[in-house]
């Protein structure tokens, strides 16, 4: 079925200059890049968009870190794209994130994993109204 996710490529990554080399990562595998935009998250739009983890121990951390600097949001469409993105990021902690995913393959952290994807329908409708709206 062909659909839509939203990935955020986040502040280590845009740091790291691995904007291209993630992106080409879907191109390559054919997700066609839909919409794509480049700015910094002000502190509010970072709280609604990460509100399911409001009140966790790291969500201080977390706001800091996704409003330190500039992230690049883009929705990707293709063949079970919400599915298949989320198989092609890894694991949350990027130290156990499998080699050849994208985790597994640039980063060792848990809070700066590089980016983020939508895990289901609702979450990418939610954050599309957050980021793209
Ligand atoms: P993911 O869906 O893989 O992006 O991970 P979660 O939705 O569980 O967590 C959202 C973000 O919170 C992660 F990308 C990184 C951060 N996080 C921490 O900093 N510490 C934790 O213990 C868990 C998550």
């Amino acid at each position: 079925m062909t659909e839509r996710t939203l990935i955020v490529i986040k502040p280590d990554g845009v740091r790291r200059g691995l904007i291209g080399k993630i992106l080409s990562r879907f191109e390559r595998k054919g997700f066609k890049i839909v919409e794509l935009k480049m700015f910094k998250m002000s502190r509010e739009k970072a709280e609604e968009f990460y509100s399911v983890h409001k009140g966790k121990h790291f969500f201080n951390e977390l706001i800091d870190f996704i409003t330190s600097g500039p992230v690049v949001a883009a929705v990707l469409e293709g063949r079970n794209a919400i599915e298949v993105v989320r198989l092609m990021i890894g694991s949350t902690d990027s130290s156990k994130a499998l080699p050849g995913t994208i985790r597994g393959d640039f980063g060792l952290e848990i809070t700066e994993n590089l980016i983020h994807a939508s895990d289901s329908l609702e979450s990418y409708k939610r954050e599309y109204k957050v980021i793209f709206e």
